[in-house]
């Protein structure tokens, strides 16, 4: 026997026996608080559970969250509506389609919900078919205009068999919910129970949660560890996407506190990143309102509005992209500055109600869920959200997007606040890859044109740079670095490594291309012949450093000639010859060859050079392994292959 969750909610005009036929269908009563039993009408959400068995080994755990069809409390009915599989719409024989059958039609096109049920209510008091008639008229041109509609009754009992029968094949024919390994809580209920602690309850959508599991409450992002877990009152290890699911937090208190929790807020796993106060999106006003409805009004560029999303309503400004105001039908990019942030991903939707609450005015869709560092009208945002803007649910096109904007991206974190999965992400990537519009190169996914265009910029500052300064071996790193602060170390790296696998060469310092040879500009090269031919003058005594000469061209030249290895730098003071410092050091190793040890002053009369010049010469010997000393001699190292190193 398989089992598979899924998550339904309630919809229509209050009165429409929506509660009564949640109890008809369940046995429970989904109005529980003393005002709704005293008033008669759902103010609150309200929970059952359905178990409908089916033939082929497949039972259906259906939780049903039943909402108020009061048009004053609409907000909690989008609370409970933001992440079902099936919506159950009910419309009474006895009124047919009114204010909130049409309401709340629309906050489900805008939230995205894509299967319903129509149950015709109260069949045992009206016209059923002129009801059914007006039904179908409405659905036309939505996404429900084929779902079945069935007349019931709690009075008469008619159609509730059959209403469950539809339901399970309804839910035959659904997809189980996603699992895209980035669960969300978005809590509707929060309270406390004597000897548990904090409870919060909510529908389960895009990943796992399990028992003793870390996770953490956003916007505030405090983190608290589940200490178990509930569904319909069934102790569980897992909750899967789907489920109607209790958590046990007994770290975090109950309230509208910093560190509190309370309906509106999201509990997310941990790594999910952080929520964020402004974020750009792709608005849409329902073609469905008609001309004379409040509702109706344009939606002017600046508008202060409510934003609902998830079981979160927060006030917010709505800045529209190239439009002064969002008339019915329209569609427009814009940018949604919350009061507060909330923690949401690209592909959400969410509702728009007006400030005073009366009216659902639009909807939308998430394109950039951290929008807060972005200027909302520059060309690369603007391209990048119309870019999004055309299919929010193409992955392709996200990477694509997001790529276009930013250039490149680290692999692991592109997208990861999105509705993909990090599997349907690396798939993208590769796809994206071998068709040539990005590159992968270790962490790094970049654009193709703009790899391009970093790649040829580096080349060409190594190669300006070759031009600039011959004499030296290359561009230094940390030059090529300044210029391309864009890049960060990650993509630093892969682009020297790109740069090595062709054609150029890296030392610890500098980049070079590999047929550069370093060689004196005509404007240095005196002054290495001058350098020259003040050293060969007298080779084993030549004067000091500083007595050659101070000058920058000099300098270049004396650094040029010692990376060559054409001068030895035997000290601070002394340079010598390469051919000088050679000769003095076989006739020094002959000498001590001969006698064992030797005095510096024996070592300067034999080669016939000056104190000045002796006592750094062999310390330079001692430093490069050739001699030893020990008090004032001097005697050949004894390791071979010291002794026999070079320089
Ligand atoms: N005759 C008749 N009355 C019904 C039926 N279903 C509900 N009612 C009545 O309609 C009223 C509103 O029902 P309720 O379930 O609270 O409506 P809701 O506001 O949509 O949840 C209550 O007085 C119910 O007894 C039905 O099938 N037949
Ligand atoms: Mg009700």
């Amino acid at each position: 026997m398989t089992e598979k969750h899924f998550v339904l909610a309630t919809a229509g005009h209050v009165d429409h026996g929506k509660s009564a036929l949640v109890k008809a269908l369940t046995g429970t009563d989904p109005d529980r608080l003393p005002e709704e039993k005293a008033r008669g009408i759902s103010i609150e959400l309200g929970f059952a559970q359905l178990i409908l068995p089916e033939p082929d080994e497949q039972r259906f755990h259906v939780g049903i969250v039943d909402v108020p069809g009061h048009e004053d409390f609409v907000r909690n009915m989008i609370a409970g509506v933001g992440s079902i599989d099936l919506a159950l719409l009910m419309v009474a024989a006895d009124d047919g389609w009114m204010p909130q059958t049409e309401e709340h039609l629309q906050i489900l096109i805008y939230l995205g919900v894509k299967r319903a049920l129509i149950a015709l209510t109260k069949s045992d008091l009206g016209e059923i078919d002129n009801v059914a008639v007006q039904i179908r008229r409405q659905l036309r041109d939505t996404a429900f205009a084929n779902s079945p509609i069935i007349p019931t009754s709690v009075r008469t009992g008619e159609g509730i068999e059959n209403l469950k029968r539809a339901l399970a094949s309804e839910l035959a024919t659904l997809p189980a919910q996603r699992d895209i390994g980035k669960a969300r809580l978005f809590v509707d209920r929060a309270f406390t129970l004597h000897g548990i602690g904090t409870v919060v309850t909510g529908t389960l959508t895009g990943g796992r949660l399990r028992r003793s599991q870390n996770v953490f409450v956003q916007p505030q992002d405090v983190s608290s560890r589940i200490r178990s877990i509930q569904s319909h009152g069934r102790d569980l290890e897992f909750a899967e996407p789907g489920m109607r699911t209790a958590l046990n937090l007994p770290d975090v208190e109950l309230g509208i506190g910093q560190t509190s929790i309370k309906r509106g807020d999201v509990i997310t796993i941990a790594n999910a990143a952080a929520a964020a106060a402004t974020v750009d999106v792709l608005l849409e006003k329902s073609s469905r309102l008609s001309p004379k409805h409040p509702a109706a009004r344009p939606l002017k560029n600046g508008a202060s509005v409510y934003v609902h999303h998830g079981t979160r309503r927060v006030s917010a400004n709505a800045s529209l992209l190239e439009q002064s105001a969002l008339g019915c039908g329209d569609r427009s990019i814009a940018r949604l500055r919350l009061e507060s942030p909330i923690f949401a991903l690209l592909g959400d939707r969410f509702v728009l109600r007006d400030a005073s609450e009366q009216h659902t005015i639009a909807g939308g869709i998430v394109l950039d869920p951290d929008s807060d560092q972005k200027n909302f009208r520059s060309s690369e945002q603007i391209q990048f959200l119309k870019m999004r803007a055309c299919a929010p649910d193409d992955v392709d096109l996200c990477v694509r997007s997001e790529l276009g904007r930013d250039g490149l991206g680290q692999r692991e974190t592109l997208l990861r606040k999105s509705n993909f999965s990090a599997d349907e992400i690396a798939a993208a990537l590769l796809r994206l890859e071998s068709r040539g519009a990005i590159v992968l190169r270790g962490k790094i996914a970049a654009d193709a044109d703009y790899w391009e265009h970093l790649y040829r910029r580096a080349a060409q500052m190594i190669d300006n740079a070759h031009e600039k300064h011959p004499e030296e071996r290359g561009l230094e790193l940390t030059e090529l670095r300044a210029t391309l602060r864009q890049a960060s170390p990650d993509a630093f790296e892969t682009l020297i490594s790109d740069l090595c696998a062709n054609g150029f060469v890296c030392t610890r310092t500098a980049i070079a291309r590999s047929s550069h040879r370093a060689r004196l500009s005509p404007e240095i090269e005196p002054a290495a012949v001058k350098l020259r031919a003040v050293l060969s003058a007298k080779p084993f005594d030549p004067p000091a450093r500083k007595e050659v000469g101070q000058d920058r061209r000099l300098a270049q030249a004396l650094r040029f000639l010692i990376e060559q290895g054409e001068i030895i730098e035997v000290s601070s003071e002394v340079i010598l010859l390469r051919e000088a410092a050679e000769n003095m050091r076989s006739a020094v190793v002959g000498f001590i060859s001969k006698h064992g040890t030797a005095t510096a002053s024996q070592l300067r009369q034999k080669i016939g050079t000056s104190r000045r010049v002796i006592v750094p010469f062999l310390e330079y010997l001692d430093r490069i392994g050739v001699t030893q000393r020990i008090g004032d001699l001097r005697q050949l190292r004894k390791t071979k292959s010291a002794a026999l190193a070079r320089r």
